[in-house]
C-alpha cells in the first residue's frame, strides 16, 4: 500500500500497469543519470550533451509521436516521463519538449515525406538535436508580430532575421524556423543548422535553467531549397498546434519539480531538529507539508484528466491553457515553500528547492506566459478576446 506521505489518495491506481511502468524506468534514468550530477551541471551551466542518446534509448524523444522511428506511446505516458524527467531538473525536460513536443512535432506534423525519413529516426534515437525557432527579440506573447522573412529568390527560399530564447540552438542539427513570407503569411522551414548564415549564441548569464541551453539565433541570407518549407501548414496555427503539445508536457513535469522540493523539505524536516525537536513536530511546519500535498495531488490529477483527453482526442487548447497556468502557478509556491522549510541550507545547491523554483521561472513564462493563459481561459469564459 503506498503511504499518505508519498501518495496521499492513492493516484498510483488511477494509472494502468504499463504506465507505471513507463513512469518507474524514467524515475529510475533520473536517479541513476540526472540527480547525482545535476548541481554540478547547474552551477557549471552545462546541458548534459552527453546523456541525449541515452534518453534516446529510454524512448523519451518524440515518444507521443507515431511512426519514423518514434516510440508512439500515449499522452498519459508522456506526461509521466516529463514529470519524472522534472524531478531532475526542468532544464533536462525542456531538451526532451523542445526535440519532441517542438521540433519533432513540427517535422511529423506538417514535413514533407522527405523531412520525415530525414530527419525523424535519429532525432527520435537521440542522434540528431533539433530546435524550434519561434520567439523573436521584439515578439514574443505576440508572435504575429515577428520580423523574420521568408522570400523566394527563383527556386530557393531565402531567410533573414532573428530568433531568442531558442532551446539547444548552438547544439541542434536541425531548426524549425517560422517565418513570415512576401504575402504576410507565415511558414515553417526546416534549416539544416548547418546552413550558411545560421548562427547561434547562447545567452549568458542565466540565472534560471542553467542545466540547459538557450540561444539568440541569427539568419543572414539563409538559402534553402523549396523543399525546406513545410509544406502542410500555413499561419500560425502550425508553431501554435506544435505549442499545444509543449504546454502538455509542462503541466505535468512543473509537478515533477514540486514533488521533488515537497520531498526534500519533508525529509528536511523530520531530521533536522530546532529547539529539541524535529521540525515536522511544528505546526506551521506540518501546515506549510499539508499545502504542498494538497496542490501536488491537485495538480496530477489536473494533469491526468487533460491526458485522458488528449488520449480520446477531445482535449482543447484552451483546456491546456488550465494545466499550465495551475499547475506551473502552484508548483512555483510549493518550491518556494519547500526552501522556507530547509531554511538558510535552502538557498544553496545542496537542496533542490530552490533551483527548481528558479527554473519555474522560466517555465512559467515560456510557452505561453501566467497572462497569455489567464487570456485564453478569460476569453474561452466570457466569449471576449482581451489580449489588445
Ligand atoms: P490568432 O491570431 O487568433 O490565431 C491564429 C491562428 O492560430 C490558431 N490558434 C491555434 N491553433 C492551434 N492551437 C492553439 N493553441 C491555437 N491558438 C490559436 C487560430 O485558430 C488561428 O487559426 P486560423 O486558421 O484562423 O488562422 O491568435 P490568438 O488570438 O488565438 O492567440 C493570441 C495568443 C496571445 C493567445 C497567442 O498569440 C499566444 O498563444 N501567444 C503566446 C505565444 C507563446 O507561447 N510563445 C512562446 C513560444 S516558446 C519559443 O518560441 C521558444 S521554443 C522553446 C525553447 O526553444 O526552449
Amino acid at each position: 500500500m503506498t503511504s499518505l506521505a508519498d501518495d496521499y489518495l492513492d493516484l498510483d491506481s488511477l494509472f494502468s500497469p504499463e504506465e507505471l511502468a513507463l513512469r518507474d524506468r524514467v524515475r529510475a534514468f533520473v536517479k541513476a543519470r540526472i540527480k547525482p550530477h545535476i548541481e554540478e551541471w547547474y552551477e557549471a551551466a552545462h546541458f548534459p550533451l552527453e546523456i541525449v542518446k541515452e534518453l534516446g534509448e529510454l524512448g523519451v524523444l518524440g515518444m507521443h509521436l507515431e511512426g519514423y522511428g518514434c516510440p508512439g506511446r500515449s499522452a498519459v505516458e508522456y506526461g509521466l516521463a516529463a514529470l519524472e524527467l522534472e524531478a531532475g531538473d526542468s532544464g533536462l525536460r525542456t531538451f526532451v519538449s523542445v526535440q519532441g513536443s517542438l521540433a519533432m512535432s513540427a517535422i511529423r506534423h506538417f514535413g514533407s515525406e522527405e523531412h520525415k525519413q530525414k530527419w525523424l529516426p535519429g532525432m527520435a534515437a537521440g542522434e540528431l538535436i533539433g530546435c524550434f525557432g519561434l520567439t523573436e527579440p521584439t515578439a514574443g506573447s505576440d508572435p504575429a508580430s515577428m520580423l523574420t522573412t521568408a522570400r523566394r529568390d527563383g527556386e530557393e527560399w531565402v531567410l533573414d532575421g532573428h530568433k531568442r530564447w531558442i532551446g539547444l540552438a548552438s547544439v541542434a542539427d536541425v531548426a524549425v524556423i517560422w517565418a513570415k513570407t512576401e504575402d504576410g503569411v507565415i511558414r515553417g522551414f526546416v534549416v539544416p543548422t548547418s546552413t550558411p548564415g545560421f548562427t547561434a549564441t547562447p545567452i549568458q548569464h542565466k540565472l534560471s535553467m542553467r542545466a540547459s541551453i538557450q540561444c539568440d539565433v541569427d539568419l543572414v541570407d539563409v538559402r534553402l531549397p523549396a523543399g525546406a518549407v513545410l509544406p502542410d501548414v500555413t499561419g500560425l496555427k502550425g508553431p501554435f498546434s506544435c505549442l499545444n503539445e509543449a504546454r502538455y508536457g509542462i503541466m505535468w513535469g512543473a509537478m515533477g519539480a514540486a514533488r521533488d522540493s515537497y520531498e526534500a523539505a519533508r525529509d528536511y524536516a523530520l531530521e533536522r531538529t530546532q529547539f529539541g525537536q524535529p521540525l515536522a513536530s511544528f505546526q506551521l511546519t506540518q501546515q506549510k507539508l499539508v499545502d504542498m500535498v494538497l496542490e501536488l495531488q491537485k495538480g496530477v490529477l489536473v494533469a491526468l484528466q487533460t491526458g485522458r483527453l488528449k488520449d480520446a482526442g477531445r482535449l482543447r487548447p484552451e483546456q491546456i491553457s488550465f494545466g499550465k497556468l495551475n499547475n506551473v502557478r502552484e508548483a512555483i509556491a510549493i518550491c518556494r515553500e519547500a526552501r522556507t522549510v530547509i531554511g538558510g541550507n535552502g538557498v544553496t545547491l545542496d537542496h533542490s528547492p530552490l533551483r527548481h523554483a528558479s527554473n519555474l521561472e522560466s517555465v512559467r513564462t515560456y510557452e505561453g506566459t501566467d497572462e497569455v493563459h489567464t487570456l485564453i481561459m478569460g476569453r474561452a469564459v466570457t466569449g471576449i478576446q482581451a489580449f489588445t
